[in-house]
């Protein structure tokens, strides 16, 4: 497969002034006839006319209503094409119902449905499906279905057709067409200029009842970007439709957002608090996107982390504004920790900015994604709020309407502060995480601290440089207090030292606050008065991770008990009732497993998956004998009596009445856990009391009475496929992952199925890496029956092997037969055979 190189971009040829389309939708033969305006592009020196096209049968072509006779390949077609403005016109055929990959139009849950992003306009049409190419789109769709939906705002509609104009020039990828029998869930908002715009979410038959949530996070996405970032919404209709056969989240085309169903459909009764978050953060995600990646989009697909990034980003501040900041914080992080740094870590390690790809529906990854928005987060943590919010409102003064690249969006911050940011642009294009040890000496009474910053090499980045690193810290006195409140130190160098004079005392340095960076520090700092005293709920939080950490890895490797000055630091913070319950349900967290082998790995060990396994066993059992006075009372004054709200409150309430509950069921056999699941009237208390009765006795009549309920709904039944890999013993969770294949319901071409079932098989760490290899097996199985049918799901799931090389001489063995016997799969897809192949390096 070819190799595409960001050094290569060259413009297109041709500009598109105009594009009209026009559907006949039919499942297995709809027509797609287009007539698109092109003119040659000044600013270009390549004039090959190339149209992208796969998969399509071309019926006619013209140019300026001549007929012409294209060279086609499995790519596209060329033709030659007159040197001033002429208008191309074709018809195509195309089969929705056989589109399984679930790109370009397809069929699902007998509607229409398109994916374009990122390169999926091609099996549409023929077209430059390149995202610097944007044009106003208007689309006709002829089809019985009721509703007939596109880009943009309605034009007119009859019986059978509807047609839409889109005026915002966009790329294809952003173009989108839904047609089905669906229902509208309405609403209505007022932009901050007064502009009156209809809303929609579309759904099912059967599911309306699961659209209020969705529509509220809708109108609170538009308000709060109006008044954090200035930015009004600019059609007068904007539709959400959910489907049920998606492989990402949602996708923001202009004006018509298609959605997962997972990640907009929701009600008390079928969705758990952390999904209603998550719902929450996906639209006002694709809302965002409406500025930053929309009506600013990018120069070409290198360029992704400039949309997905910042809007990661926009969305975390969001997010931190409705909820808790530093509960959001510290989920964000051990997210990045528990995806990105493992990407760092591994083959699959690549910049913010990639410089090549085979495949580009391969990095739309955690460091694309989450590094991106942490990248962000540094910017505006080095040159103040202040300075950010100038910063990008002349990005969208400047941008608007044009498809940029990384170094237009650095521009902006340069020419609004007159700082020079050449080095900070190292974190797009080096790969790998920094770490930053930290040394301090005290001596008369100046308290300095030094650090030293270390990359580890990488395929992509084999000699890092210095990074610029925003590293925010304060200073505690013994008693506590804030001897110096918060201050952001830059590190440029490869080491650097800052002095603190006027410090009476040695006092106690609370370092990386609020995580202001994404670097592993390694620092022996006093955890335990961290714990107790530090003002920053974040590093407080890290205190308590750091210790849990450490006694874990003392027992994984010299068999020790868990540590008594982090149990007890523990119970304090759990037993503190001024303290957020959410914030504590965190603190009773511990590092996950894979977090335990990446940790045990870099420090030079063969982590044992079963031995990491009851490490975590035994500190559970030993949280519970250390809370075991508050387990009963924090559970009953945790449980919430008011009506069902998925909010900040009751949620946290919510999560630490059921993380006592995880360890009072460690203690009497599942009788208070059967009693919430016996009441329960919400997907939250059931969820949860059912995944702790798993494993207990009442176990499998739980599942049962869980599946009779709930068999009609596919999105809950994901939940029971799910957790009962989730929660299988490691010896088990293989059989368990297979029997659940068997199982009627198991519809392997759904990827949310495929997900719910293998991609819990993958990350049930002492399961997946059972010594047997059955993990990897079935899952290797899995990938070779998926691929054919559904690449970029395929693909990504290829990366639970990124982290093959930690593990033991038997298990590398184990996993390198699967590598190959995948690899060597006739007819193996781009997607997969990259993925696989970048791991295998
Ligand atoms: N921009 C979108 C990314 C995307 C995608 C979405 C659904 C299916 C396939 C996809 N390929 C790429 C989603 C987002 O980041 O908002
Ligand atoms: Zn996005």
């Amino acid at each position: 497969p070819q190799t595409i190189y960001l050094k290569d971009y060259t413009p297109f040829g041709f500009t598109v002034e105009e594009v009209h389309l026009t559907f006949d939708l039919a499942p297995s033969a709809t027509r797609v006839t287009s007539r698109i305006k092109f003119a040659p592009n000044p600013d270009a020196t390549d004039k090959t006319f190339f149209l992208h096209g796969e998969e399509l049968t071309l019926r006619w072509a013209k140019i300026d209503g001549e007929t012409v006779e294209p060279t086609i390949t499995a790519e596209g077609l060329t033709c030659n094409v007159p040197n001033i403005p002429f208008v191309w016109e074709s018809e195509v055929q195309i089969d929705p119902a056989g589109n399984t990959a679930l790109e370009g139009l397809y069929r699902s849950s007998g509607m229409y449905c398109t994916q374009c992003e990122a390169e999926g306009f091609r099996k549409i049409t023929y077209y430059p499906d390149r995202p610097d190419v944007m044009s106003t789109f208007t689309v006709r769709i002829n089809g019985p279905e009721p509703v007939l939906l596109s880009n943009g705002n309605p034009v007119a509609s009859g019986k059978g057709w509807a047609e839409w104009h889109d005026p915002w020039p966009k790329p294809a990828y952003l173009f989108a067409l839904v047609a089905g029998e669906l229902i509208a869930h309405p609403g209505k908002f007022t932009t901050m200029n007064g502009r009156k715009v209809e809303l929609n979410l579309y759904v099912r038959p059967g599911d309306e009842h699961k659209c209020a949530f969705g529509m509220q996070a809708l109108k609170d996405s538009m308000v709060w970007d109006e008044k954090v970032y200035g930015r009004e919404y600019d059609l007068d209709i904007f539709n959400i439709v959910a489907v049920d056969d998606f492989n990402m989240g949602a996708m923001e085309n202009k004006g018509l957002n298609v959605f997962n169903s997972s990640a907009v459909l929701a009600s008390p009764e079928t969705s758990t608090d952390q999904n209603f978050e998550r719902i929450e953060a996906i639209i006002a995600h694709e809302y965002f996107h409406n500025w930053t990646g929309n009506r600013i989009t990018c120069r070409d697909w290198f360029q992704l982390c400039l949309k997905e990034g910042l809007t990661v980003y926009r969305d975390s501040q969001f997010t931190s504004d409705m909820r808790s900041a530093p509960v959001k914080r510290i989920s964000d992080v051990i997210d990045l920790r528990g995806r990105q740094f493992t990407e760092d870590q591994g083959p699959l390690a690549h910049p913010v900015r990639p410089e090549s790809f085979q495949e580009i529906n391969n990095f739309y990854t955690a460091t694309v994604y989450e590094k991106g928005a942490e990248v962000i987060g540094m910017l505006r943590t080095l040159v103040g709020a202040d300075a950010y919010s100038k910063a990008v409102d002349l990005y969208f003064d400047r941008h608007d309407g044009q498809a940029c690249t990384i170094e237009d969006w650095i521009q902006v911050f340069e020419d609004s502060t007159g700082r020079d940011l050449g080095q900070f642009k190292r974190w797009y294009s080096q790969a790998g995480t920094p770490h930053l040890k930290v040394t301090e000496s005290y001596e008369g009474d100046t308290y300095t601290l030094t650090f030293a910053q270390h990359t580890p090499p990488s395929a992509t980045t084999p000699d890092p440089k210095p990074q610029v690193i925003p590293v925010a810290m304060g200073l505690l006195a013994a008693d506590g207090s804030e001897a110096m409140g918060t201050q952001v130190l830059e590190i440029t160098k490869d080491t650097q030292s800052f002095s603190f004079p006027g410090q009476p005392a040695r006092p106690v340095p609370s370092i990386l606050r609020g995580f202001s960076a994404p670097v592993v520090l390694d620092h022996s700092a006093d955890h335990a008065f961290l714990l107790a005293h530090d003002t920053d709920p974040f590093n407080r939080w890290e205190s308590a991770r750091a210790l849990a950490k450490g006694s874990l890895m003392a027992t994984i490797r010299q068999g020790k008990a868990p540590d008594s000055a982090y149990l007890e630091g523990l119970t304090k913070v759990v037993a503190d009732d001024s303290l957020d319950p959410a914030y504590r349900a965190l603190m009773i967290g511990l590092p996950a497993q894979s977090e335990l082998a990446a940790s045990l790995h870099a420090e030079g060990d063969v982590p044992d998956p079963d031995a990491i396994h009851l490490a975590v066993d035994a500190m559970r059992e030993a949280q519970a004998e250390a809370l075991q006075d508050m387990l009963h009372p924090l559970y009953d004054a945790h449980q919430v009596t008011q009506d069902y709200v998925p909010d900040a409150a009751q949620s946290g309430k919510r999560a630490l009445g059921n993380a006592m509950l995880a360890l009072i069921t460690r203690r009497d056999g599942g009788a208070v856990a059967q009693a919430q699941y016996d009441t329960a009237t919400n997907m939250t208390q059931q969820l949860a009391a059912l995944g702790f009765l798993i494993g207990a006795e009442q176990g499998d009549a739980a599942l049962g009475a869980f599946e009779a309920q709930w068999k009609d709904d596919r999105l809950v039944m994901d939940k029971w496929f799910g957790l009962q890999v989730m929660k299988a013993k490691p010896d088990d969770a293989a059989d368990t992952a297979t029997a659940l294949t068997r199982h009627h319901d198991f519809n392997w071409k759904n990827p949310n199925r495929f997900r719910a079932t293998l991609g819990a098989l993958a990350m049930h760490h002492a399961g997946f890496h059972a010594k047997d290899g059955s993990g990897y097996a079935l899952l290797a199985d899995w990938l070779i029956k998926l691929d054919p049918v559904n690449p970029q799901t395929t693909a990504r799931m290829c990366s639970a092997f990124q982290t093959w090389r930690r593990y033991d001489a038997i298990r590398q063995t184990l996993i390198k037969a699967q590598l190959e016997r995948i690899a060597s799969t006739p007819g193996l897809s781009r997607d997969t055979a990259e993925m696989i192949g970048r791991i295998r390096e």
